[in-house]
């Protein structure tokens, strides 16, 4: 009897090990470049990858992720651009993996709820921030720069259309670089949500004006000001510290020169927004209508104003990264 109970547990053990080693595989894989940077304990700076397939068009979206890319590695720190890539989650693209993605079809955008359906079936996959956030958390790596991240649409308190960036940043650790929200948003709607959260929104520079992407100042306040890339470092390592498992903006204007018109950009947006309505576009196709359709009215100064501010924020979120390396070595 102890003999046969001996060999249950033995097999019930056995069993055991091999179900937590099968879970125990990290579910990504790194790029050679990032695992040296990891192993070599240097800065790295997450990109997302929807901005790349549903965020630009073709050549502009590989030329301005190459150069971001670029920028970050000139400030001294790693890129890592994210995506899924036929069902694997890949932190750090090659240079190939990044031209195959920019043109690639049928690309899904992924955010939380689409991460598992996307790897179980294999698929490509481009991450938004959210799903970016997770992957970035999953690999430890705390500074996340992109152009603009999801929020409340206008009408959001009719349609209930919020992005999942915000519940993810009031669930991560991670501190986001972007310009704001995009104004086909409701900004202040957005701030409210993001004050729920728990998420510490910082302005970064000499104002506390909240940017609004396109342009420098939404008009509405940060509640916070980083004036530096070692204060929003240290505001960073304040969070770590206190283990709060909840998010950090840092929200830079598009630089002056590159700015646009306040009036010409709310224009575009109204028709882009009435349009959307028309052709009934619902869901996760609404962000990527939008920015399109605003993109062509405005003969694509708006897609230059992005680029830009991307390439900027890349800068800001390099210098974070090394900073916060300092702190954290
Ligand atoms: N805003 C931009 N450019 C973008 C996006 C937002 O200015 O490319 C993308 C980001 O990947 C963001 C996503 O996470 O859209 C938000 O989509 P949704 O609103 O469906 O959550
Ligand atoms: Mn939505």
């Amino acid at each position: 009897m102890s003999l046969l109970l001996g060999r249950i547990w033995r097999a019930q053990k056995a069993a055991f090990s091999r179900h937590t080693r099968c879970y125990s595989i990290p579910p990504f894989v790194y790029s050679e470049e990032v695992s040296q940077a990891k192993a070599d304990r240097r800065p790295i700076v997450a990109l997302e990858s929807t901005i790349v397939t549903h965020g630009m068009p073709y050549p502009s979206n590989l030329e301005t992720a190459r150069e971001v890319e670029d920028i970050i590695r000139k400030r001294g720190a790693t890129p890592a651009t994210i995506a899924i890539l036929k069902g694997q989650l890949t932190v750090g693209l090659t240079a190939q993996q990044l031209e195959y993605l920019a043109q690639a079809q049928g690309v899904v955008k992924a955010s939380r709820r689409d991460l598992a359906p996307v790897i179980a079936a294999q698929q490509d996959g481009a991450t938004t921030v959210a799903g970016t956030i997770i992957a970035a958390e999953l690999s430890d790596i705390p500074v996340f720069v992109t152009g603009g991240i999801g929020g409340v649409h206008r009408q959001g308190e009719k349609t209930m259309d919020v992005s999942a960036d915000l519940t993810e940043l009031g669930r991560s650790k991670t501190l986001v670089v972007c310009s704001g929200v995009k104004s086909i948003l409701d900004i202040g709607r957005t701030l409210e949500y993001l004050e729920t959260q728990g998420v510490t929104v910082c302005s970064f520079g000499d104002s506390n004006n909240f940017p609004a992407f396109y342009t420098p100042r939404s008009g509405y306040q940060a509640p916070n000001r980083a004036v530096d890339a070692l204060h929003a470092a240290r505001i960073l390592h304040a969070a770590k510290q206190l283990q709060l498992c909840s998010g950090i903006v840092v929200a830079v204007p598009i630089p002056e020169e590159h700015a646009m018109d306040s009036n010409i950009i709310e224009d575009a947006i109204q028709n882009a927004l009435l349009e959307a309505n028309k052709l009934g576009i619902k869901g996760k196709e609404v962000t990527p209508y939008l920015l399109a359709a605003v993109s062509a009215a405005t003969g694509g100064a708006s897609l230059s104003a992005n680029i830009a501010l991307i390439k900027n924020n890349a800068k800001v979120g390099a210098d974070i990264a090394v900073q916060f390396q300092k702190l954290r070595n």
